[in-house]
């Protein structure tokens, strides 16, 4: 480990402490950062395995790297570990037993990209990254998203595995579908990030809701509802049931609120209040679980969620911690 490197060590008593209170990580090193943390810098991610995705995102920005870097990195940890099964490799597939990856990223100058509904890459966030930087465009699906990805030198693997395959086969005995939302306590993330420029990025990235039909695309990687940044306002993302999140332009929502003087955590609130309201007749109704995160320039965050169990992680100079959100209804 390089001497200046900072890590996150989690402490036995957070451990012991269980969920129910912030958990604490404490940051220890062994000799002084060659840089100093910038004080300014900041990162929110969404639910527990953030915890691990904020340590690499961490590590770049306390030795005065991009937002934009530190979201991409972050988000590559969960779509590389196989025992996540809603992000990347080892995600639950489709209905026809296909994985299925939609991510997107977007910077501090509003520039943004994103790939849908792509099959056999590890890394979508790294190939969204691509999109953003190296077309003309915003967004590629499928078989262009595909082959896009391998002109950029990415590796087609198969992202399936036996674990995810064979769950895939139990749930086809019955293939009763209802969208599994909330599964382990973790599906989408989302990650935000201020650096010590003042700058802010955001990063997405999921396999979606299990079992979805095949071609189903979520709100993970469409700009203003599972994603948006305004460098003069904040940064948003959202997880849960993307078709919901879709239907009321989420993440706008909240940017919005924010613009027009709102905190981050009012924000969230009015966005999931809304949500709330629009789906109390609607079929979704019963399954459904929206949550949001957000910071503003200033890097105050806010996080909300529409029914218990959402958990997001912070890091910030002085150490890392988990909580949970505040939410309107309890799952019954
Ligand atoms: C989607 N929003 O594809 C994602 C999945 C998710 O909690 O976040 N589930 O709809």
């Amino acid at each position: 480990m390089k001497n200046n490197r900072r890590h996150f060590i989690k402490s036995s008593a957070a451990l012991l402490a269980g969920a129910a209170s912030p958990v604490v990580y404490s940051m220890s090193e062994s000799t002084p950062s060659a840089l100093p943390v910038p004080s300014a810098a900041k990162i929110i991610s969404t639910w527990n395995f953030a915890v691990e995705a904020n340590k690499p995102a961490w590590e770049i920005l306390s030795q005065g790297g991009t937002a934009l870097d530190a979201v991409e990195v972050g988000a590559r940890v969960p779509e590389a570990d196989e025992n996540n099964h809603s992000v990347g490799y080892g995600g639950f597939p489709d209905r026809e037993g296909i994985v299925t990856l939609d991510a997107s990223i977007m910077d501090h100058h509003s520039n943004c990209g994103a790939v849908a509904c792509l099959e056999g890459f590890k890394h979508p966030i790294s190939i969204a990254r691509k999109v953003m930087e190296e077309t003309p465009h915003v967004m590629l699906v499928g078989k262009g998203a595909q082959k896009f990805a391998l002109a950029q030198g990415f590796k087609k693997q198969n992202l399936l595995t036996e674990k995810a395959k064979q769950k895939w086969q139990q749930w086809l005995r019955k293939s009763d579908y209802v969208p599994e939302i909330n599964v382990e306590n973790h599906d989408t993330i989302g990650m935000l990030a201020l650096d010590s420029h003042g700058n802010l990025a955001g990063a997405t990235t999921t396999s979606g809701v299990a079992w979805k039909m095949h071609g189903r695309v979520g709100d993970s990687p469409i700009i203003g509802a599972g994603l948006f940044v305004d460098n003069e306002v904040g940064a948003v993302a959202c997880t849960g049931l993307g078709e919901a999140v879709i239907r009321t332009g989420a993440s706008t929502v909240v940017m919005e609120m924010m613009r027009a003087g709102k905190t981050p955590q009012q924000a969230c609130e009015i966005a999931t209040q809304r949500i709330h309201k629009i789906h109390k007749n609607h079929r979704d109704m019963k399954y459904l679980q929206v949550a949001f995160i957000a910071m503003n320039t200033q890097g105050k965050h806010g996080a909300f969620s529409l029914r218990g169990g959402f958990q997001y992680a912070i890091a910030e100079p002085n150490g890392q911690t988990l909580h949970n959100a505040g939410h309107i209804l309890k799952w019954s």
